[in-house]
């Protein structure tokens, strides 16, 4: 028997990202002990219920649902888990908001700015907890990267710059759509890597660094046609296969960023690096436990850029896992936002990024898409807060 108080979660979805979630949910009670919620893997939700009964048998989910509408229907269902492709967020998200369910969302939260609204405000409308999975926040050297900034380590800022590189659509023989390839379909995605890699970027900018106020974009689409999946004919493609843009955050600093899933060589490097008056801080995803440090302060015989690994107890969550100089993974992030909706929970006060901080990410995104269309600087209407 367990004194917690047990969260029951339906997760819609079980790919890549349904897999990650899965995990977190696992793994956080191990490793982080003292939390009074637990989440239990109550039912998994998708259309191929061969497929599903096979998931849920691997993974451990107590039972499964082959139409989501059931799912969040459910007495015993507490929370929703949405793992879709980013069509179906808007409807599953509303629908349990509406049915008093939690909602925890993958990024980003919807196509559009209009499709995400009525997202937030059934989401406002029903108080119901919500968080939205931008996990890089969680890696531990991001996190000290904004420990660091609020210290005022940096002073004041003048330089972000981000960068989100893959190269896996290069072959003009890749369909879209369908599972695995709906990022490339407009109809599912949205947008090419403009929501699906600039979108982490823009979130831990903004959380590290304060709101976009304008931006100025350009996109190209390189491969014009490809087979849709769905109907086995050439099709248009309409998303966004490389983006780069500029910006002005509130704070009086520039911004620049740039995706490609046309960078040969890289999978998956999510760089950032940050310059202030006295200090400036870097970070990439495949050294994930590194956060490079250079501070002017430093006596000038030995000044230079510190690579500071991560990994101490003292340093964020890693008090969590194992001893000090021993890393943890991108898998590790998950888990630190379950753990931190839990804590959230637990507390009464909000888990950041919610809906509506997702929201300010899905304005920057599509002022970047309008920049790019019309060729001119857009305003986001960006009101971040967090
Ligand atoms: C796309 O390849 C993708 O899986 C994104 O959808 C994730 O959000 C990103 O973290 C890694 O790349």
């Amino acid at each position: 028997m367990t004194s917690k108080k047990i969260i029951n979660i339906g997760m819609v979805g079980y790919g890549f990202m349904g897999r990650t979630h899965t995990n977190a949910y696992k793994r956080v009670g191990d490793f982080f002990p003292e939390l009074k919620y637990k989440p239990v893997l109550k039912a998994i939700c998708a259309r191929n219920k061969e497929r599903l009964t096979a998931f849920a048998e691997q993974w451990g989910y107590e039972s499964v649902e082959t139409d989501w509408r059931k799912l969040i229907q459910r007495d015993d269902i507490d929370a929703i888990d949405i793992c879709t492709p980013n069509n179906m967020h808007a409807e599953i998200a509303i629908a349990a908001a509406k049915a008093g369910k939690m909602v925890l969302c993958e990024k980003p939260l919807a196509r559009s700015v209009a499709e995400a609204q009525p997202m937030v405000d059934a989401i406002g409308g029903s108080g119901v907890a919500n968080t939205v999975y931008y996990n890089y926040r969680r890696i531990p050297a991001v996190t000290l990267a904004k420990q660091l900034i609020d210290a005022g380590k940096l002073g004041k800022i003048f330089h972000y710059r981000a960068n989100f590189l893959q190269d896996w659509t290069i072959s003009p023989e890749l369909p879209q759509g369908g599972e695995g390839l709906w990022r490339l379909d407009n109809a599912a995605a949205g947008s090419g890597v403009t929501g699906d890699l600039l979108a982490h970027c823009i979130d831990t900018a903004m959380w590290l660094n304060g709101g976009i106020k304008d931006v100025s974009a350009v996109t190209e689409t390189f491969i014009k046609e490809r087979v849709h999946t769905g109907t086995g004919e050439k099709q248009k493609v309409e998303i966004d296969d490389a983006c780069l843009f500029h910006c002005h955050f509130e704070n009086g600093s520039l911004g620049l960023f740039e995706s490609t899933r046309y960078a040969r060589g890289h999978k998956a490097l999510y760089t950032f690096e940050i310059n202030g008056e006295h200090a400036s801080i870097k970070w990439n995803l495949h050294d994930l436990s590194r956060l490079e440090y250079f501070d002017h302060r430093d006596e000038s015989i030995e000044r230079g850029w510190r690579s500071i690994h991560v990994t101490d107890g003292d340093q964020p969550y890693m008090d969590k896992w194992w001893v000090p100089g021993l890393s943890i993974g991108y898998e590790h992030s998950f888990v630190h936002q379950v753990a931190d909706f839990l804590k959230c929970l637990e507390d009464g006060t909000t888990c950041h990024p919610n809906f509506n901080d997702a929201q300010q990410t899905q304005k920057v995104c599509e002022a970047v898409l309008n920049s790019a269309k019309t060729k001119s600087w857009q305003k986001t209407g960006v009101k971040w807060t967090n």
